[in-house]
């Protein structure tokens, strides 16, 4: 994808700090496409005939990271339909598409593969927050969600691959100048207040 044709934001933070929550928001202000990576995969898990299904199950569950090339393809093929449609219905104002990609890269090899080889992030969002409120949101959201790893079990493994995997990706994002960080510790609308205001600047 040509940056002259698209923005596209990386939005990161620990599990349940809120970047689902977030990203809706921003849709409304902003008219991003919202691509969540951990929802495609789940997608991918439940199509019927996938290869991935057992491997995407199993990643999960166990708070591991999905080998890339799956969800960087994923992604790139939304990022095709979206601005297929997005363009037909004329949503975006100059023509330029705006993409929200969420929860993606969590892992430094798949920042560089997708910067290089689909497209370079304009800006990286990180909610940062401490595990203490994401387990009391997360614990919270698993008696409705149905999600297999809102589970205490599961959330300590992926608390884990955060800290290990995911952190670095946020250091290197913050040592080029690229990173927003917003404390979502915060009630549901300041937080929205304040990611506002960094997408603001980055359109100003
Ligand atoms: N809530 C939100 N904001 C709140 C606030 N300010 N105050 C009070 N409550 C708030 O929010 C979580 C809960 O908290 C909700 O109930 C919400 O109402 C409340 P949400 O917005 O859903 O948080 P989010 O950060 O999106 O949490 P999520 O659980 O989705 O984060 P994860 O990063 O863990 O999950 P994701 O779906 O991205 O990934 C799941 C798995 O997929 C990974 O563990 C991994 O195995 C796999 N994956 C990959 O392998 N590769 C990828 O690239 C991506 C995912
Ligand atoms: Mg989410």
């Amino acid at each position: 994808f040509d940056e002259n044709k698209v923005t596209v934001v990386y939005v990161l933070g620990g599990p349940g700090a809120g970047k689902g929550t977030q990203c809706a928001f921003l849709v409304e202000d902003f008219q991003f496409v919202h691509l969540s990576a951990g929802d495609l995969l789940r997608a991918e898990q439940n199509r019927e005939g996938s290869q991935y299904g057992e491997l995407i199950r199993n990643c999960i569950r166990e708070g591991t990271i999905v080998p890339m090339e799956v969800t960087i393809k994923l992604l790139e093929n939304a990022m095709q339909d979206a601005l297929k449609e997005q363009r037909a219905g004329n949503a975006w104002a100059n023509g330029k598409g705006r993409f929200l990609i969420d929860g993606f890269p969590r892992k430094m090899d798949q920042a560089l593969k997708f910067d290089e080889s689909v497209c370079a992030a304009s800006l990286v969002i990180f909610f940062s927050c401490t595990q203490e409120v994401m387990l009391s949101r997360l614990m919270e959201r698993g008696k409705t969600s149905g999600r297999e790893d809102d589970n205490v079990e599961s959330i300590k493994k992926r608390f884990v691959t955060y800290e290990d995997q995911t952190k670095p990706v946020i250091e290197y994002y913050t040592s080029i100048n690229k990173v927003a960080e917003i404390d979502s510790t915060p009630d549901i609308d300041t937080v929205h207040r304040a990611a506002s205001v960094a997408i603001n600047e980055l359109f100003a």
